[in-house]
Formats: C-alpha cells, structure tokens, sequence
C-alpha cells in the first residue's frame, strides 16, 4: 500500500500550476488572492522540489542498493548561489513551469530574481566546490559534499561614500532547498583531557580522551539535481546546537538564567557565520573549532555509512574516497586515524595505511600568507588527543624520510609538520600531503610551481606520481545554459541540439560557421542584447547610463593586491589623462570603454579597501567630465556575487585576468567569460595558459612577465633604493598624488606600496605592457568581424574547460569510482 500510495513527480502545466497552487494556499498558508512575486517564488520553489525530493530518494536509494564507492568532497565552501533556475533547468521543467506561472499572470524571470543567493562561500574554490557538485550529479557519479551550513554566508557589500561596508547575510529566512535531519545528530567533543585506559588487542595501553565540551551536528541535506539524468545527490551541511549537557542548571537553579543560555549560545556560534578570508590565514580559534566541528561530525557520518554494508575494515579504502578541498578540511585525516587506532581498535600501522589510500588533497594557493598553521598549543588545548596523533604521524614520517636520505637534518626541519618558533605552528598542507595518496594543483602551471616550490622536498621524498594536474573547469550548465540562454539556444541549433550541454568538446563544430554571415550577426546581436541588459542594471542600481556600443572591459573577482586590480584601474587613470590631452577630432577616433569592477574585499584587508576606495573616487571624476565620458565611464558594481556574475560574465567584450605571473592557482572566472563570448585580456598565469594553448594566440591578450622571471624582478626591486618607475605609471601616480581623485593621504599606502615598498607584485614592471596590450586591444574591436571571428572561434574551443572533465580526471585518477545510472521511473 506504501508503494502504491508513494509520491509521484508531476509532469504537465495544470499539474504544475496545482502544485503552486497548493503551495501558496496550504504550505505557506497564504491567499491566492494576495500572491505576489515572492509568494508567486515559495510557491514555484516548493512544487519543484517535489519533483527533486522523488528523484533524489530514487538516488539515495538507488545508492545505498548498489553499495559502490562513493566520495566526499569536504569544503569549507560551497558557494552555490540560486537554486530554482539551476533546479529546474536540470530536470527539464523550466517550460513547463513559465507556461505555468505566466498561466497564473507571473512572469517566470521575476519569480527566479525573488531568491536569495545562497553564498557559503569567498570566492573561487567555493564556487569551484558548487560547479563539482554539478558535474558529479550530471555524471551520475555517487558523491556527497559535505560543509557547514552557516547561518550568515560572505557579508553583503555595500558602498558607503565610495567606501566598501559589510552588512550581515542573513539568507535563511526561507530556504525551501534544504531539509533538516532532527535525527542525524552527532556528539562532538572539544577541549578535555587525554588519560591512560586500559590495555588494548595489541597489549598496549589505550589513550582515552574525555571530559571535554559536547556540540552537537545536525544535518541538513540539500539536494543536488544532475542535468538530465534522475541522479540526485546529496550535500549535507552541519549546524552546530548545545548538546542537553551544555544547559546549566546550577546557574539556572541560582537564578542566572541569562548565564545558563550563554553556553548554548557559544556551542550555536560555530556554524554562525562564514570566515570573509580569502587566501589569508588569520589562525583563529572559531576557525579551528568550525574545521574540527564539521570534520569530525562528516567523518563519524562516512564511518557509520560504511560500518553498515558490514564489511572489513580493509575494504575502506574500496568504498570511501575523501576529496580535501583545500587544507581546511585536514583534521580529517588525524580524525579518521584516531577512530581506526582509538575507537575501532586497528593497528596504527594497518589503520594508517587506509587513511592514506582513502584521502586526496587539492592545493588551491602557492601564496604563503594562504596557507594555514595552527598554533600549537591552541591544538593542545582544543584537541589534545588529535595532537598527539599529528606527533606520531610526523615522527613516523621524518623516520622514514631519515632512512632515505640519511643524515640530512636540514631536510627534517624543512618538512616537518611541526615548524618551530614561538608558539611552534602546524603546516596544515604537510600533514595534508603525507596523510593522501594524492596532491592535485588546479592548473597546469599551479601544478608544477608546487612541486618546484613549496612542496618540492615532498616530490623528493614521496616521488612524482603522487603529484598530479587536476585542471579546474566550470558548469556549462550554468554557466551558458543558464546565464545566457539565447546564445546556448543559437549554439544549440548549430551544432545540433543541447548535447553540448553535457559533451562541450561538441562545441567545436561551431568553426564550420565561422564565415556564415548571418551567424555571426546574431552572435553580436546577442553579446549586444546581454550589454543592454547590463547596462540596465547598471542605470537601475547607480543610476550611471553606460553606453552598450562601447568595449564592456570588465573585472570581477575577489579584491586582491595579487589579482591586481590597482593595474587596472591605474590604466584606467592613464587612459583619462590621454584622453583629456586630446583634440575633438583625436577623441573621434577614439573606442568609447565601460570599465567596470566587482567584487569584495576581505573586511580587515586594509590595502584591498584603498584599491576600492581608488576605483570609485576615479568613477566620480571620470564620469562627470562632460569632455571624456562618452569615451570612459567607470563602474563599481556593488555586492559581486553568482547571481550577479550571471548577468556580467554574458555581457564581457574584454575581461581581465591579470595577476601577477604564478600567484592566481587557477582562476575560474577566466573559463566563464570566455564561454560566453568574451576575450580576455591577461597575464600568463593559472589557466590562462591553457585556454591560450587551446583558443589559440590570436584570440587573446596576453601581457607581462612571466612566472619564471617574477623573483629575479622582485629582487632588482628589492636591492633598488627607490622602484624605477616607467614613465606612464609615473603620471598616473603623480595625478594620484596630485590629489586629482580626492586626498592623496587616502592613497598613500597604495602608493608606497609601489614606490618605497618592494613592489611585490610587479605593478611597476607590467605596466608599460599592460597599457600597450590594451591598445591592442582597442585596435582589434574597432574590427567587429574580426572581433567576432575571435569570439566564435575562442568558444567553439572551450569544451576542455568543462567541470565534467576536471571531475572525470577525479574520479579516474584519484578516486577509483564508477558513475552509476540511475534508471527512470517505470
Ligand atoms: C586559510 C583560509 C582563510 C582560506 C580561505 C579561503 C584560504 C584560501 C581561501 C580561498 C582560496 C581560493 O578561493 N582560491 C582560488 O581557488 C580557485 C579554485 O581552484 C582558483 O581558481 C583560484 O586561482 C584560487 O585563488
């Protein structure tokens, strides 16, 4: 009778629309005769979840059944942005639903723009983590992700006086996408003390750790819908509530009721609010109790998972693949280790050599200041028994490293997890390397920069293989499909249907339209109408009209002294002062430009701040100036996040993706803009290099020095009094300093950092190229065939960059798993 009364998944418009319907009127309890938008949003959002939840069940079961190997993907992040688009794109019911919702007089654009970004995540490895999860559902492969469900994501960005503010993102009001999981609670002990117990299997005497502080994990799972494929996978995030021990009732007995909740309270901030850093370590306690808190609860939750189908011990590794995103998720090797030697009573050595085979680690960062340390005695205090596991791993690691290089004590110190120094620190990404039987850079470049850097004495030790190339990639699903669904629908009837969708090398058969006229023209036609949309944006929310004929040179991306936004906007200044030396007829011959920025900077990162405070004071100046700014405007955009990166990245002529050689891992943003039509503008750095080796040297534009000659400059700089500065970069810092973008002490650390510091990241260096790849550039649009040869060719040679293959090489090169169909309801 279950069976026949189980749920099913409804397929028509009327359905569809009964389904709102119902939604609005039982679920939210609300009149249908006082539905607007956001209503219209709850009620749409709960009727495709329906559809969602049977599939997933389906998956879940269907998993669990077979009984395969799954993975793990553990971030910290996961930055996932709107749900209900992406949700209905997948399972192929967005027609259904517009015909639906416009049935019942809304219009569907309106209904999606309702939702709330959810953005557990900083920047590029947590969007990276959602564009994963993606891939893993569309290629059915069996994977969970797991994270912390944060009550409030990356801060809100608001410009106050030119100045960035951070307002708290309280988004879970409504989420309609998750569902908690009152009865998947796990215990989670901190603090306490190590004591000896009795003897164990092996004769030895058993360390105990008790008596410390108890948090409980409840989870709440999000479904993650596969692009057409039933498959549905889970991702589960972890928010942290007093266990029933925290409450105090001596305090509450003696009247201090106040005092009895504050515990409860302590034990709710862990999963409180998202760390705003983005490749910098600030090595907070709150950090280190969210790692630990999300680790240990994840972990527990696989070893049950496992501990069910009854298998031995031995064939863990078989069934668990764990996938470390980044160092933050570390303490999950000691945690697995001390459940196997602790708790499930294996050998060290048997129990470690199936922690090793079981993890994977991805480096995302070769930047020193991103890569974590814990202090020493915070871990003591916090996890005593975990340290006393990190010792033994270490001992036994630099014994192994003495025997193969035998009296070589300077190599001890150097790879050793314990760095000395007052307090002593941990390098998280040592113990990260030595507890996996991979490490993965994210871009080719990357790759081999850490294994001739900072992890080279680890190639020594451990040899090549273990370190590989896992090139990053991004959804196409959403990142064409549905950010620009006009142009996937003009690719689609090129290059024969949506199968590009979930193949995109098929995207190369769009070079057999290269001289197709007609093609071509509505190609423009739809970079223009994205420019018009952005534009609209634009007057809407700073009331700034932009121009959509002029070159949209647009950067995007966290504010970063390495991702060099102040080169950015310092040719931006330069371009100023040209034009403004110009005759009326010299302007004429001018390219109008639009240079537009986005993005956040971390909330101490005082640096980060100047270059926002420069970009927008330079606006205020540029587009008033009656004589230029129909030439130049300057944007601002406030509040960068994936949404809004969805209507930018479609609307790019020019992106810019310029950091210093070496320091960008990767870079994702890069792979998005030109997907969609745009070029790029760039240094040879992260994946730069290899959508170059792929679109071809014609069809970008590269600029700078290279990687290999960036610590020799650094050292000219260095051993120089003051940085000699081109001649160009000169005038622009002199305009600065002339106080011509309002007063010049605002930017004085900007400016010292350039003259008197070292320069570190070779603004003064690059420059001059820079300035003359942007002529280029300029030289090239006002060829708009040629301009659209190179748009069409770039996208029709993308299909590399699919987050589908990164994850293939995934799960064939490090995880050893099968993907797993799921067969569609009879
Ligand atoms: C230590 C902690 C505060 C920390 C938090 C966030 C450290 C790093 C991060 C975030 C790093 C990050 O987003 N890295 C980016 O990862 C992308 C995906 O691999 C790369 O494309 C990009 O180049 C890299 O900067």
């Amino acid at each position: 009778i279950w069976r026949k009364l189980s749920a099913s998944e409804f397929t028509g418009k009327e359905q569809f629309q009964k389904e709102v319907v119902r939604h609005v009127e039982t679920t939210l309890a609300r009149s249908i005769y006082n539905c607007d938008d956001n209503a219209a949003y709850s009620g749409t959002a709960l009727a495709i979840r329906d559809n969602l939840v049977i599939k997933w069940n389906k998956t879940q079961q269907h998993q669990t059944l077979q009984d395969q190997k799954r993975v793990y993907y553990l971030s910290l992040e996961f930055l996932m942005g709107r749900t209900l688009d992406n949700a209905m794109l997948n399972t192929g019911l967005k027609d259904t639903a517009r015909e639906g919702v416009s049935g019942l007089g809304f219009r569907i654009e309106d209904i999606i723009d309702q939702e709330h970004d959810a953005a557990l995540g900083n920047g590029g490895l947590g969007r990276l983590a959602a564009c994963f999860l993606d891939s893993l559902a569309t290629l059915n492969y069996p994977a969970w992700g797991y994270g912390l469900r944060y009550r409030y994501g990356i801060f809100k960005q608001e410009i106050i006086n030119g100045f960035q503010a951070e307002v708290p993102d309280y988004w879970l009001d409504f989420n309609p996408w998750e569902f908690p999981r009152h009865d998947v609670a796990i215990d989670v002990m901190f603090y306490g003390t190590v004591n000896p117990g009795p003897r164990d299997d092996h004769g030895n005497i058993k360390k105990v750790w008790e008596g410390g502080e108890i948090v409980q994990a409840i989870a709440y799972d999000v479904p993650i819908p596969g692009y057409g494929t039933d498959c549905t996978n889970n991702l589960r995030l972890w928010s942290s509530k007093p266990s029933g021990g925290e409450f105090d009732f001596g305090k509450f007995n003696s009247g201090d009721y106040e005092g009895s909740i504050r515990d409860q309270q302590r034990a709710e901030t862990i999963s409180a609010v998202l760390y705003p850093n983005d490749n910098i370590d600030a090595g907070k306690e709150l950090r280190l109790k969210q790692q630990y808190f999300w680790v240990a609860a994840s972990l527990h939750d696989i070893v049950r998972r496992f501990k069910k189908s009854h298998r031995p011990w031995k064939e863990f590794p078989e069934q668990v693949a764990i996938q470390l995103n980044d160092t933050h998720p570390t303490l999950a090797i000691v945690e697995l280790q001390r459940i196997f030697i602790d708790i499930e009573n294996l050998a060290w050595d048997e129990a470690w050599s199936l922690v090793t085979r079981t993890f994977g680690y991805t480096n995302h960062t070769v930047l020193p200041e991103a890569l974590e340390k814990w202090s020493v005695p915070l871990v003591q205090n916090l996890l005593p028994r975990h340290l006393q596991i990190i010792y033994d791993i270490n001992l036994f690691f630099l014994q192994s490293v003495e025997r193969k290089f035998p009296k070589d004590r300077d190599l001890l110190r150097r790879v050793s997890v314990v760095e000395e120094g007052t307090p002593q620190v941990l390098r998280m990404a040592y113990l990260a390397i030595i507890g996996s039987h991979k490490v993965n850079g994210v871009a080719e470049l990357h790759s081999d920069l850490i294994k001739a850097t900072i992890f080279k004495d680890f190639v020594d030790i451990f040899g090549q293989d273990k370190f590989t190339n896992v090139t990053n990639g991004i959804t196409p699903r959403r990142w064409l499909h549905q950010a620009n669904p006009k142009l996937s629908d003009l690719i689609a009837s090129k290059v024969g249907g949506y199968d590009f969708l979930q193949d995109l090398t098929k995207l190369s058969v769009l070079e057999k339209y290269i001289d197709d006229k007609t093609f071509k023209k509505e190609w423009m036609e739809i970079k223009l109408a994205a420019k018009v949309k952005l534009a609209k944006y634009i007057k809407d929310t700073t009331q700034i009209a932009v121009n959509p004929h002029s070159l949209f040179d647009i950067q995007v991306k966290r504010i970063h002294e390495y991702k060099r936004q102040q080169m950015n906007i310092f040719g931006v200044i330069y371009r100023y002062l040209r034009l403004k030396e110009m005759t009326p007829e010299e302007r004429k011959k001018q390219v109008p430009r639009t240079s537009i920025f986005g993005g956040k900077a971390a909330p101490g990162y005082w640096m980060a701040k100047t270059i926002i405070r420069l970009i927008t004071a330079v606006g205020e100046v540029v587009n008033q100036d009656e004589e230029t700014n129909c030439l130049l405007k300057v944007i601002f955009i406030e509040d960068y996040n994936v949404s809004k990166a969805e209507v930018i990245v479609p609307a790019s002529d020019i992106s810019e993706h310029i950091s210093t050689a070496g320091t960008e891992a990767s870079g994702t943003s890069n792979m998005k803009f030109v997907l969609n039509g745009g070029l790029i503008i760039g240094t040879c750095d992260g994946a730069n290099i290899e959508i170059t080796r792929e679109i071809g040297e014609e069809n970008i534009f590269l600029l700078g020095n290279l990687a290999e000659h960036v610590e020799d400059l650094r050292h000219q700089h260095r051993f120089g009094k003051d940085v000699v500065m081109d001649l160009k970069l000169r005038e622009v810092c002199d305009a600065i300093e002339a106080g011509r973008f309002g007063p010049e002490q605002t930017y004085s650390g900007l400016m010292s950092a350039l003259t008197t510091g070292c320069d570190y990241y070779l603004v003064s260096d690059d420059f001059s190229s820079y300035i003359a790849t942007q002529d280029l550039v300029d030289e090239a649009y006002k060829d708009q065939d040629g301009w659209a040869t190179k748009s069409i060719t770039s996208v029709a040679r993308m299909g590399f960059f699919s987050a589908d293959r990164a994850i293939n090489e995934y799960a064939d090169e490090i995880w050893n798993i099968e993907p797993s169909k799921i067969e569609p309801r009879s």
